[in-house]
């Protein structure tokens, strides 16, 4: 079955004053879509385009070579959104709790800690792309990616990413992507972010 948006979980005004209605419209409604078109245009008619897509960014190697590139990018991005709606909420915001909260704290040292380390990898990341909290076989840890790559194609799993593409952050922020991240966390959605961690931790 081809890829759809999915809806979002709140309205487009849900995250104001974090994130204005106006760049949800768009994020969502455009640029998520045109991730969504160009990454069925490019599956159609081959054996991936039935597949799941976390199990296309597992295989990229595997797709046929014309098409890496495009696939990378479009169902990256269709990928990345869908996970970044869901890890946002207008109830967001606070600290994670439980085991997440413990295993932040063992591999960062505390939670003020992480969030300094996951903002100065979406500052420093030049361009376009995105900082993530990853589980990576034994533990917690930081990365960022360009684009729209995704830490699955690596065989990280992603738990919480910001997207620092200017379209997420500039009708608000302008060239402030700092200020951005820092308002941003008023937002995560630790709960979501913790389902996550379930599975991978085991
Ligand atoms: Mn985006």
């Amino acid at each position: 079955m081809a890829y759809e948006v999915p809806p979002l979980p709140y309205d487009y005004n849900a995250l104001e004053p974090t994130i204005d209605d106006q760049t949800m419209h768009l994020h969502h409604d455009k640029h998520h879509q045109a991730y969504v078109n160009a990454a069925n245009g490019l599956l159609e008619g081959t054996e991936w385009a039935d597949k799941p897509v976390e199990e296309v960014l597992q295989n990229l190697d595997s797709l046929p070579s014309d098409k890496q590139t495009g696939v990378r990018n479009q169902a990256g991005g269709h990928y990345n959104h869908s996970l970044f709606w869901e890890w946002m909420s207008p109830d967001g915001g606070g600290e994670p709790e439980g085991a997440l909260a413990d295993a932040i704290n063992s591999a960062f040292g505390s939670f003020d800690e992480f969030k300094a380390q996951f903002k100065d990898a979406g500052v420093k990341r030049f361009g376009s792309g995105w900082s993530w909290l990853v589980h990576d076989g034994s533990g917690l840890t930081i990365v960022s990616t360009a684009n729209q790559d995704n830490p699955i194609s690596d065989g990280k799993t992603p738990l919480l990413g910001v997207d620092v593409w200017e379209h997420a952050y500039y009708l608000t922020y302008q060239n402030r992507r700092p200020d951005y991240i820092d308002a941003w966390w008023n937002v995560v959605n630790w709960p979501k972010v913790a389902e996550g961690f379930s599975k991978v931790s085991g």
